[in-house]
């Protein structure tokens, strides 16, 4: 069977499923073990869980009650972050003014995350999910509400944009907030400029045979269809399947040029002279950091393509699972505290959601704010509710052609 065929038909099975739970037949929780041993993907049967409420209907947010908060001080609080991405010193700090031990563990992208919370891993406080795919947690009715005025009064100096984002609106979701943001940035690839010139400006080089061997790429499902979707002037979110399908024989064709994909050891990559790195924009400035500092600016270039690229925002998130929603709020509201946040930027290098924090940030850590231009060619990356099945099978064809 075609692998388009796979989709319809779990797309088919999926309707009638979803009339069921419909007309009362079957739980939310069943749907999602029902849908799950579909053979689809979390994020999809996420995407779905409200839909089925009323048929066409756009998924609905689930509607809770804001939990009771139990203000006893834990001993210690686990996050669950991307890698090189909090500044170690302020779990330190944390501790010293908390008395709280804030332990640390790492993923590598949001689908290992989802994978992770729908396993039923536990332990996790604060967890730091992208734009779109915090909204499918909170579909999934994997995240809690945060009691934003009581607890975080850090969230105020937030940049407006970013107070209320369509994948995290308390206007949709019965006043409800699940994330605050944590950073912002985008993705396009970096240059080694002693190895690259004239600087490109468009994603043709990363598809040049010329280039075999000198690239490496995210390792990321919607980073990469967004990258080869962009470079053919489709959006990031097409949920046509023709434009996905040419996308994904485009990555196909790429992949004998690409050396690694890696989400993780972007600034090693640049720094040992990889010529076209794809990475996120605080990936750079970490590479020039350790290449020497802002001395040694000129080796490294950065690429936001004249196509298009991806924005993003990543969120602070509370687990239903968490241990200490207490202590969560309270690492929370510090980490949106302005001067930490500036601490924190200065380390990780990307922009911090708090513009306050700018007057506590070097500012060799601000030199690759996009501008408004820049901003005018980027997409946020959107839930896709049941279309997710068809990206997560197509990145499935590029890692296994
Ligand atoms: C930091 C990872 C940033 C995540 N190493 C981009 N969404």
């Amino acid at each position: 069977m075609e692998e388009r065929d796979i989709v319809n038909q779990n797309q088919k099975e999926l309707v009638g499923l979803c009339k069921e739970a419909k007309h009362g037949g079957i739980t939310r929780r069943q749907f999602v073990e029902r849908a799950l041993i579909l053979g689809l993907s979390a994020g999809t049967v996420g995407a779905l869980v409200g839909a089925c409420g009323e048929e066409d209907a756009e998924p609905e947010a689930p509607q809770v009650e804001m939990p009771v908060m139990d203000e006893t001080m834990p001993e210690e609080i686990t996050v669950y972050n991307w890698t090189d991405y909090m500044d170690p010193d302020i779990r330190k700090q944390f501790r010293a003014e908390t008395g709280i031990k804030v332990n640390e563990t790492y993923f590598a992208s949001n689908e290992e995350l989802l994978a992770k919370l729908r396993a039923g891993s536990t332990g996790y406080d604060i967890i730091v999910p992208s734009d779109y795919m915090c909204q499918i947690m909170i579909m999934s009715e994997l995240l809690q509400p945060l009691d934003i005025d009581g607890y975080i009064p850090n969230f105020a100096g937030v940049a407006e944009p970013l107070k209320a984002p369509t994948f995290d609106n308390p206007a949709d979701q019965g006043g409800m907030k699940y994330s605050v943001p944590y950073f912002y940035g985008t993705t396009g690839y970096a240059t080694r400029t002693d190895k690259v010139s004239p600087t490109p400006t468009d994603w043709t080089p990363l598809f040049d045979p010329a280039n075999s061997g000198k690239i490496q790429l995210l390792d990321d499902e919607r980073e990469c269809l967004g990258m080869g979707l962009k470079s053919l002037g489709y959006s990031a979110n097409t949920k046509d399947q023709a434009e996905l399908d040419e996308a994904t024989q485009k990555l196909i064709d790429q992949k004998p040029l690409v050396s690694t994909y890696d989400s993780v050891n972007m600034k090693r990559a640049i720094v040992q002279g990889v010529p076209y790195v794809m990475c996120w924009d605080g990936d750079v400035l970490m590479a020039i950091d350790a290449l020497g500092g802002e001395d040694y600016q000129d080796m490294v270039d950065w690429v936001l393509p004249s196509e298009g690229f991806v924005r993003w925002t990543d969120a602070m998130s509370m687990p239903v699972s968490a241990a200490s929603r207490y202590g969560g709020h309270l690492f929370m509201n510090y980490i949106l505290d302005p001067e930490v946040a500036g601490q924190n930027a200065s380390w990780v290098w990307y922009l911090s959601a708090v513009p306050a924090s700018r007057d506590f940030t070097d500012p060799f850590a601000l030199i690759l704010t996009p501008s408004d231009e820049d901003m005018a060619r980027s997409e946020e990356l959107e839930d896709l509710g049941e279309f997710a099945a068809a990206y997560q099978m197509a990145w499935t064809k590029v890692k296994s052609a």
